[in-house]
């Protein structure tokens, strides 16, 4: 393998909405430059890098993937990502190892929610982006959205340095070729072909409009810069050599977003896209220098909590991207095979990295040694000798690395801010189905969190099972599915428990006296207490309003422990009693027969007493749902949403594409993921969040109530 100088080499981070053909497009990529010797396809599972049996098995890429293609002398990385809202966070982290996003825009579909959306991720990081509109091949490509919409659409949402650098060729045998705007040159291609085009004439039909989009493109290129200027106005144009020169710093400087033409499916443009790669995209060790944490060494035992997160009161060191600096790794992926163990993909963000090298986690402050330095593509792995800076490269077996990490020359410490994570989106119950299941599931389940970050697995404390949380419903389905055939674990996923509350609407006085006497001294407390609703989110208040020492001022805590206790316990099926205000008002003791106890007791008769009376109430939780679906869909979408006893909020549509908000009750969209799928033929996704806490209506509260089991009441007497 050869080995490549970060001057020559492109890291592109492949984006878009799901579905718009980035998989496709990278299989097309690598075979137009003979990595592969047929072109891969998702349908049936050969793409390069749609590996991952969840993804071929779900047709679509849930984690990222990498590849590269040796083209012209130079290596182009990709980085494949997943373009549905659920797993977007691996999209972003994949942002962090990339000098350039492609970002793919659907010529049927135009811009939707997932392109915009991580667009706005790159532009976060001042990403250079390069637009490339695919599908062009698709019968519908002109009729819904024709190219000059398209450009215009573009522009509004992303701004006026959207500019065309290709015209695509179509005519009555499809898309076929590109022109090239800058050498004013047609590539023609076979469609179905190798990928490799042939200079051809540009037809006559779109001349005229080549004509005028080379004009726009040198005008634009020329208006950063005075001395083309100066060259454009003297001479009507700019010679091709500035041109080029100057597009591309344009494009590193994000003055410029190219739009380029493809089908990643009929194999049109193709090669283009690579030289177009080579000669415009920006190399690592163009990149500004990267931005570090320089951590003073009296500050280790502080720097990692509990979560990964890094304590930041240190100096902010500038790191070049260069052979010639100290060596620094970031590990921004890390995947989990039940034969290699785990694989940590890393970027050398500077210096050399040579094999069978040892170095230090600066994260975790222990030394690693890594063997067997490869480079990924798509599942293999390819050994090479040494990386230089700015390269992508894998390597197996670390001890304690993981995602996030920053590795490198122990003299040298600096530390790298690891992309941040979403909170968990829904959590499933799970049950081992067998005894042997059991033993396996936590370790299994921790390899999966190892390259999953977004998976927490713990146990409730209250019923003692399994909870597994993440991103939505399709999330922990494929945490579960990998469980079975990469771990042979087998375990059954139950309904998340949906956690109710309950409260009162009205208002109630009650008195609990609590009396015993056996043998020796006897118990005594009493209390009268007064409750009243509080506005949702108001917790349980306790306010002590007792006058001229009914009850003795040590006692009146023990009445707020009864209280609370009793909150939390729950009066019609067991679920926390909230938003209340409970005052105690009045009350009697016995000077000998008085304790703590007593009136704990006390209070826990008083406080039921006041829940029988106060109408007591079953509250719900409310998510707040973001559903996207195409156009055709939307209606049997908003159908079915209103038998969810779903509201709408609100509808937006961009492209050919709907985003539907609405509240909807955490307990009828258990399983919509399965519904969504099948309602929109897979093309429509959804994310959710908890909002708010609504009463549940009182013919549906009557079924919660029957299946749940009522509190253990105490065996209390007055
Ligand atoms: N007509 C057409 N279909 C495409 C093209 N690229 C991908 N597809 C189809 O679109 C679907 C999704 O492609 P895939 O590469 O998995 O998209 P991804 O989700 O962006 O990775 C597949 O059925 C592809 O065959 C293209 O250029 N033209
Ligand atoms: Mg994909």
């Amino acid at each position: 393998m050869k080995v490549y100088l970060g001057s020559d080499i492109r890291n592109v981070a492949v984006v878009g909405h799901a579905h718009c053909g980035k998989t496709t497009l990278i299989s097309a990529l690598l075979h137009a430059a003979k990595m592969t010797p047929t072109r891969g396809r998702v349908e049936d599972g050969s793409a390069v890098t749609a590996y991952d049996e969840e993804e071929v098995a779900r047709r679509t890429t849930m984690s990222n993937a990498v590849a590269f293609a040796e083209w012209d002398g130079i290596k182009i990385n990709f980085i494949d990502t997943p373009g549905f809202h659920m797993f977007v966070h691996e999209t972003r982290a994949a942002m962090l190892p990339a000098e350039v996003a492609a970002v793919l825009v659907n010529a049927q579909t135009g811009i939707e929610p997932v392109t915009d959306r991580v667009w706005k991720y790159a532009a976060e990081v001042n990403l250079p982006r390069v637009v490339v509109v695919n599908q062009v091949d698709h019968p519908k490509a002109d009729s819904r959205i024709g190219r000059q919409r398209m450009i215009e659409l573009m522009q509004e949402k992303w701004g006026r340095q959207i500019v065309p650098v290709q015209l695509p060729i179509v005519d009555q045998i499809g898309f076929h070729g590109v022109v090239d705007l800058v050498t004013m040159k047609a590539y023609l291609y076979k469609p179905d072909g190798d990928g490799r085009g042939e200079v051809g004439v540009i037809p006559e039909a779109i001349k005229a409009d080549a004509k005028a989009a080379h004009e726009a493109l040198v005008e634009l290129v020329a208006e950063g810069k005075d001395e083309l200027m100066e060259e454009f106005f003297s001479e009507g144009t700019i010679p091709e050599e500035h041109l080029i020169g100057a597009l591309h710093e344009a494009i590193r400087e994000d003055r410029i977003f190219p739009v380029l033409y493809m089908s990643g499916l009929r194999n049109v443009g193709t090669d283009h896209l690579l030289d177009f790669l080579k000669v415009y995209a920006p190399a690592p060790t163009e990149r500004e220098p990267v931005a570090a944490h320089g951590i003073l060494h009296s500050m280790r035992s502080t720097r990692v909590n509990g979560s990964g997160a890094v304590d930041l009161q240190d100096e902010i060191v500038m790191r070049k991207v260069g052979d010639e600096e100290p060596l620094a790794l970031y590990v921004y992926k890390t995947m989990t095979d039940p034969f290699a163990g785990r694989i940590s993909f890393f970027k050398v963000v500077s210096g050399m990295m040579k094999t069978d090298k040892s170095v230090v986690n600066f994260t975790r402050q222990e030394p690693e040694r890594l063997c067997h330095l490869s480079i990924m593509q798509g599942r293999k792995a390819v050994e090479v000798q040494e990386l230089h800076a700015g390269d992508l490269g894998a390597v197996a077996k670390l001890r304690v690395t993981l995602t996030g990490d920053t590795l490198g020359d122990k003299s040298h410490e600096i530390f790298l801010e690891p992309v941040a994570m979403p909170e968990p989106a829904m959590t499933y119950a799970i049950e081992p189905k067998s005894r042997a299941d059991e033993d396996k599931l936590a370790p299994a389940l921790h390899k999966v969190m190892e390259e999953d970050s977004m998976v927490r697995f713990f146990r409730d404390p209250q019923t003692n099972e399994f909870l597994v949380a993440g991103a939505g419903q399709q999330h922990i389905e494929a945490v579960v599915s990998k469980l079975k055939r990469r771990y042979h674990t087998d375990v059954t996923l139950k309904a998340p428990k949906i956690p109710y509350l309950e409260t009162v609407r009205g208002r109630a006085e009650a008195q609990g006296r609590y009396k015993k006497q056996t043998g020796g001294h006897g118990q005594y407390g009493d209390c009268k207490i007064r409750m009243e609703a509080l506005p949702r989110g108001g917790g349980v208040v306790f306010a002590n309003d007792i006058f001229g020492g009914a009850i003795p001022r040590q006692y009146v805590p023990a009445v707020e422990k009864g209280i609370r206790e009793s909150a939390a316990r729950g009066f019609l099926a067991g679920y926390p009693v909230v938003d209340i205000k409970v005052t105690v008002f009045d009350g009697s003791y016995h000077d000998v027969d008085s304790s703590e106890m007593s009136f704990k007791m006390a209070a826990r008769l008083a406080f039921r007493k006041c829940m029988e009376q106060a109408k007591p109430v079953l509250l719900e939780p409310v998510m707040r749902v973001e559903i996207e679906t195409p156009d055709d869909f939307a209606g049997a979408l908003l159908g079915d949403l209103n038998s969810r006893r779903g509201r709408v909020q609100g509808m937006e549509s961009a492209g050919a594409g709907t985003t539907v908000r609405a509240e909807v009750p955490m307990a009828e969209m258990l399983s919509y993921g399965t519904t969504l799928t099948s309602i929109t033929q897979g093309r429509g996704s959804f994310r959710m969040e908890m909002d708010h806490y609504e009463v549940v209506p009182p013919v549906l509260a009557e079924k919660v109530l029957a299946n749940a089991k009522r509190p253990n009441q105490d065996e209390l007497e007055e």
